[in-house]
């Protein structure tokens, strides 16, 4: 067990402390900060996740509201709901919670979020600003991963970045950020031939997969910095990421855990953009 563990939770606290500052910040200019949650359905993990957003919200002082939709919401009730927050004023950011029911179309539900209230980055207008290196908010996973790659010290400019995973979430705008920051990306998937070599090679490893144990330990280049997107409920029960951990720490300088990993620090950077959505309509 070389590796030094990238600690997602502890880092996540520090994030939020900063939104918090923020937050007390805004409210003496008289903006409090509101997000506004859109859970469909009765998933077990995204009720997980919503409440997780929901509590770090009232750590941050942020105001939120959780809506509650039913399994059987029809695409446009659910467009309905999400146009009542896009035209109220006080709500600064409008999450709605991924994946949905079968039957609704989510471009079409991501396409009614005006940008300025986006702040899972996920709309087409925030997406192209990413592409092109402009003021946008940034989707939280992949911003979350850069966050604990910089909180290493390790630095991203010229290395070999390999993500495995092409998704509009995660695995693209990860491999996006990477090469603002200077890396030289390779981004592998399901058709990609020699992924076992590009992944051994990769100087930082970012694992999108979904799939439990997918990067085994002769996958990861000793010395590397190793981020675990995944997670994965297995048969016992637990979470389990995309990595090996055990073998994969043995080789890698350092490796994110799952549980405590990037899930934490996914819902401390949507703490930052909610805070600065409510900032920028300050302004306009
Ligand atoms: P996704 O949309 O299912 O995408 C998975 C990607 O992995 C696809 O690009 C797919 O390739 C690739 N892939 C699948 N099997 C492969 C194989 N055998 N070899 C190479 N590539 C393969 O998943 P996602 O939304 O990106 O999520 C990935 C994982 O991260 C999941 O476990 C999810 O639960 C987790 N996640 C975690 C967070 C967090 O905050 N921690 C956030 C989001 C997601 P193709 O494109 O060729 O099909
Ligand atoms: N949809 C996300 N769908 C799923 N893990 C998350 C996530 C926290 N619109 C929208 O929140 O950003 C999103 N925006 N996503 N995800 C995944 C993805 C979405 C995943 C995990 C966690 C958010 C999290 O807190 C904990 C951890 O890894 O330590 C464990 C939580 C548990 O299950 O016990």
């Amino acid at each position: 067990m070389g590796a030094n563990i990238i600690d997602g939770k502890a880092l996540a606290e520090t994030v939020k402390q900063e939104a918090a500052q923020q937050v007390t910040a805004l409210k003496e200019q008289g903006i409090t900060p509101c997000l506004a949650v859109v859970l469909v359905g009765e998933d077990p993990a995204s009720q997980v996740y919503v409440r997780g957003k929901i509590n770090d919200c009232a750590q941050c002082g942020i105001e939120s509201r959780s809506i509650r939709l039913p399994e059987t919401t029809t695409q446009a009730e659910l467009l309905a709901q999400v146009k009542l927050l896009a035209e109220d004023p006080a709500v600064h950011g409008i999450l709605v919670q991924l994946p949905l029911p079968a039957g609704i179309d989510e471009k079409a539900v991501i396409d009614a979020i005006p940008p300025e209230k986006d702040v899972d980055g996920f709309s087409p207008v925030n997406v192209g600003r990413m592409q092109i290196g402009e003021p946008c908010y940034l989707p939280c996973t992949p911003a979350g991963c850069i966050r604990m790659i910089e909180s290493t010290g390790v630095s991203i400019a010229g290395k070999q970045a390999v993500v495995v995973g092409r998704s509009n979430i995660v695995g693209k705008p990860a491999a996006m950020l990477l090469l603002a920051k200077d890396a030289t990306v390779t981004v592998c998937h399901s058709k990609t031939r020699n992924l076992k070599e590009l992944c051994a090679a990769a100087d930082i490893l970012v694992a999108a997969v979904g799939r439990a144990g997918f990067v085994t330990g002769d996958m990861v280049k000793p010395g590397a910095v190793v981020i675990d997107v995944g997670i994965n409920r297995g048969a016992d029960g637990k979470l389990h990421g995309d990595v090996d951990f055990a073998a994969a720490a043995e080789r890698a300088a350092w490796i994110t855990p799952v549980p405590g990993g990037v899930g934490p620090m996914t819902r401390a950077m949507l703490m930052l953009n909610t805070v600065e959505a409510a900032r920028r309509a300050a302004v306009r």
